[in-house]
């Protein structure tokens, strides 16, 4: 064979790969996290993403690409993070990570086990929500009175911890919250630990890790899933949170 025939049937491989890959679906563009540069309310998706060694990127956002963004229409509430995913995007975030748990094996098609898995991220986003609270609050006065209903002597934070104890327990403390493997409840609760007591640029690292002791159950599975996500751990840009 000529090198010019070599060359041509390698052209025609190659083309018939592409169109093979185009229409099997795997030239597709990354999965796009669209967010703030922060940890907030994508950090789980990022987390499961990263596991699941999805082809995904971040693409964050500020003022005028923010606002353009919206103005292409698409955030359908005005608000991030969206989901980018085989050109559609998807607001509302605790929808967006239940998709992705469902499209890379992390939900559950059981509805028992499926509240499980759901009760959990609430949880995780309850304790989120209490510390935005506090970091959001309009002024001093409504930042101390945040400050004590999450870290006060038998506050919020107590009643977290022991719910979330008592919850690892009731799992056999496997490593995992629900079931024995990776849901997207560990992505929504361990986001919460990895944010905030895992992390030396939080506000409250030292309010909540200084109290994970006390809940021998927690304190595994913080160690545990560190090591599940340690990929994402050690590859993360540092934020505030
Ligand atoms: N329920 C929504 C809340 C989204 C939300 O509050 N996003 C904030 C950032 S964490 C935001 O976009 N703030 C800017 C704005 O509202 O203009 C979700 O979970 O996605």
């Amino acid at each position: 064979m000529t090198n010019l025939s070599k060359l041509f049937v390698y052209c025609l491989a190659a083309l018939v790969g592409v169109k093979a890959e185009e229409a099997h679906g795997y030239r597709v563009s990354p999965i796009k996290m669209h967010y703030f540069d922060a940890y907030g309310r994508a950090e789980s998706m990022r987390m499961l993403l990263e596991h699941a060694g999805a082809n995904w990127e971040d693409n964050v956002l500020a003022g005028e690409s923010f606002a353009a963004f919206k103005e292409a229409g698409h955030a359908e509430f005005s608000q991030l993070p969206v989901l980018e995913m085989e050109g559609r995007f998807y607001a509302q975030s605790t929808a967006a990570l239940r998709l992705l748990g469902n499209k890379f094996g992390y939900y559950s098609a059981d509805p028992y086990q499926a509240w499980e898995i759901d009760s959990m991220v609430e949880h995780a986003l309850d304790f989120q929500t209490g510390l935005w609270r506090i970091k959001y609050a309009p002024n001093d006065d409504a930042k101390t009175a945040a400050r004590e209903n999450m870290f006060g002597e038998g506050a919020y934070l107590h009643k977290w911890l022991r719910g979330t104890e008592q919850r690892l327990v009731r799992n056999g403390n496997s490593g995992h919250v629900c079931g024995s493997s990776q849901t997207i409840a560990d992505f929504a609760l361990f986001s919460a630990f990895s944010s905030t007591a895992l992390n030396n640029m939080s506000d409250f690292q030292k309010d909540i890790s200084e109290h994970i002791d006390k809940y021998p159950n927690v304190k595994t599975y913080v160690e545990k899933q560190i090591e599940e996500n340690a990929k994402r751990m050690d590859g993360r840009k540092k934020l505030a949170g």
